[in-house]
């Protein structure tokens, strides 16, 4: 079975034990998903962020999740495209692995993910996509406990790009 999904969606919704925040490195919030994160969890969640200390970019930090489904949010920042010479590449797929990490470590067997870095950090759509499967599906060919990766795609566009690189890592 495949352990790897992509639906189309709203990541606030989903029922996951932990769904993954594309926030920035002082994890106080933003805009885009980290700001419909932030929302529908309640003020609960920034302030337990302003007790963390901010975050690297590629790295990832766990909270709870408050008012939202998810039992967990882990908030990774992901890489600002600067021209795919600054590391951007390691750095996104650092993000996901990272979470992946963080979340076996707090037992979770469900994560569902947003599209990193492809939003205001304008990471290319279709690079993005392609390191983001790679990166998960090679997690779960070593990792025996988690059930279920979801990709959460706020639109069609995204949903294409993620469909594509599925299908190339599917292949082989
Ligand atoms: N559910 C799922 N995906 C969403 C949702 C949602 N509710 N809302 C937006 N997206 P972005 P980034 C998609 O800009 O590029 C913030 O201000 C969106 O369509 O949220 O990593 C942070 O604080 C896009 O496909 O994240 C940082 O400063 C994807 O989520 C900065 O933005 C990522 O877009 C991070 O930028």
């Amino acid at each position: 079975m495949m352990r790897l999904e992509l639906v189309r969606g709203d990541i606030t919704k989903q029922c996951a034990d932990a769904i993954v925040n594309a926030a920035n490195t002082s994890l106080l919030g933003g805009g885009g998903v980290d700001g419909a994160i932030h929302r529908a969890a309640g003020p609960k969640l920034l302030e337990e962020c302003q007790d963390l200390g901010g975050c690297p970019t590629g790295e990832a930090k766990l909270t709870r999740g408050y008012n939202l489904p998810a039992k967990f949010v882990i908030h990774t920042p992901g890489p600002i495209w600067r021209g795919g010479a600054s590391h951007e590449d390691e750095l996104l797929a650092s993000c996901y692995t990272s979470c992946l990490s963080l979340a076996v470590e707090n037992g979770c067997k469900t994560v569902a993910f947003p599209s990193i870095s492809t939003g205001v950090y304008h990471f290319p759509l279709d690079r993005a996509a392609a390191i983001a499967v790679g990166a998960i599906w090679s997690f779960l060919e070593t990792d025996g406990t988690l059930e279920r990766v979801r990709i959460v795609c706020f639109d069609d566009t995204t949903l294409a790009a993620y469909n594509k690189a599925l299908s190339a890592v599917g292949r082989g």
